[in-house]
């Protein structure tokens, strides 16, 4: 049997990851951290009595930024394959909090290889990496022939999580070149589900467009709707992340399904797989989209209402125009393929908000800050 340890166990990508090493047989450790009230609801499903005489997914409390705790439960679960997940996974919110994410983001990276490395499980423990396609910043001329980010493409990072990813991407590749460590980078494009955080932009449409459609919200407010994005499923970026970790020799990957689509877009799908048409009208912050046709008449929207509009505070300092990854290399050397394309992204998450919308009334537009 063998031992894993997933970092961001309570987040989108740890609990999906969990589900699938429990499925494959392993025994999988989590690291949470500690919060006033539970924050494990994505991961419940897989808890186990700690009583039950078979045990086969164990929580420890920890912190990336606390390296004496990850030594000891490296220590104690003495891993075969470690995935670091945990992070301030928020680009936005990185720029309030620069520090925090430097030190979660890029230092934690170092904690987790310096952990291995001082225990002198050099040998025994594969190391995945969370890169990011943030880190290649969107640069046109960064592109290569075809068009898309590679694995050999330069990076030029525009957010202090961005800058924070960077460190935690070079200091994975070199604590491999320097102490041939299994450590490897998955450099994963955008990648959702119905249990992505409530602020990132697509699960932000999603339950918006619900409730709007049922009434219980009157709009919906976004920044830069012109922003391209490669947007896959959580779901088969998990087992790319799998996959990485089995290969004979350890290296980095790019993830991603090689299509791209504006914020605009994904709006305009998510209220379409409802039977909503939207038309866009305007220019930058005054764009709005309205209501041009609804096919279900249980939904009661006005043709013409305004359902989506443009609040600048969601604008960032500096913004990542276009992403779009080349998964070329995960395909031929992984044998990796997505069975998710973007309509079925849209409608896997459009189904599950709906049927939560359907159940209980929250605000998605109300957050303490604009994120
Ligand atoms: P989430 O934000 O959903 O999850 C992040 C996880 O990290 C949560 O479990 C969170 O815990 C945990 N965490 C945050 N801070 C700390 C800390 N100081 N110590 C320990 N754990 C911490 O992110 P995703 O699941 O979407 O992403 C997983 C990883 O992949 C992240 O590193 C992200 O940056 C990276 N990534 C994500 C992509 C995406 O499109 N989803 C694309 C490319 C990379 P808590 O629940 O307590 O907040
Ligand atoms: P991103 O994801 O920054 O790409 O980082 P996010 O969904 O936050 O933004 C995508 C794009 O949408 C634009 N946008 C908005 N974004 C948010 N959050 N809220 C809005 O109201 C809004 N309106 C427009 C943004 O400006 C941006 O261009 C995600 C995270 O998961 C990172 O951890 C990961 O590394 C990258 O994806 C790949």
């Amino acid at each position: 049997m063998k031992t894993a340890l997933i970092t961001g166990v309570t987040g989108q990508d740890g609990s999906y990851l969990a589900e699938l090493l429990l499925e494959k047989g392993y025994m999988v450790h989590g690291i949470k951290r500690r919060a006033s009230s539970f924050n494990t609801q994505r991961i419940d499903h897989l808890y186990v009595d700690q009583h039950e005489q078979h045990v086969n997914f164990k929580l420890h409390y920890g912190d990336l930024t606390d390296s004496t705790n990850l030594i000891r439960i490296i220590q104690e679960t003495q891993p075969d394959e470690i995935y670091n997940l945990g992070a301030m996974s928020h680009v936005k919110v990185s720029f309030d909090s620069p520090e925090y994410v430097g030190n979660v983001d890029g230092l934690g990276t170092l904690r987790i290889l310096e952990a291995v490395r001082i225990l002198g499980l050099e040998q025994k423990t594969r190391i995945y990496q969370a890169s990011t396609s943030e880190l290649y910043g969107g640069l046109a001329e960064n592109k290569n022939e075809k068009g898309f980010y590679d694995e050999n493409s330069p990076f030029y990072p525009r957010s202090p999580y961005g800058v924070a990813k960077i460190y935690g991407f070079w200091i994975t590749k070199n604590y491999r070149e320097a102490y041939n460590m299994y450590a490897c980078n998955g450099i994963l494009f955008n990648h959702e589900s119905p249990r992505r955080g409530e602020t990132f932009v697509t699960r932000k449409i999603t339950m918006a467009a619900a409730a709007i459609a049922l009434g219980k919200q009157d709009c919906l407010y976004l920044g830069n709707l012109n922003a391209l994005r490669d947007w896959g499923h959580a779901k088969d970026y998990v087992e790319a992340m799998w996959r990485i970790l089995q290969q004979d020799e350890p290296e980095d990957y790019v993830i991603a399904t090689g299509v791209t689509a504006s914020v605009r877009d994904f709006v305009r799908l998510a209220f379409a797989e409802i039977g909503v048409a939207l038309v866009f009208d305007g220019e930058q912050e005054n764009e709005v989209a309205r209501v041009k046709s609804c096919s279900n008449p249980d939904y009661q929207l006005e043709i013409g209402k305004t359902v989506v509009k443009v609040d600048p505070t969601y604008y960032r300092p500096t913004e990542v125009d276009l992403l779009i990854g080349d998964p070329t290399k995960s395909k031929t050397k992984l044998g990796w393929e997505p069975k998710y394309n973007l309509q079925g992204l849209v409608k896997d998450m459009m189904e599950s908000d709906l049927k939560s919308q359907m159940k209980s009334f929250t605000r998605p537009d109300i957050h303490v800050t604009a994120v």
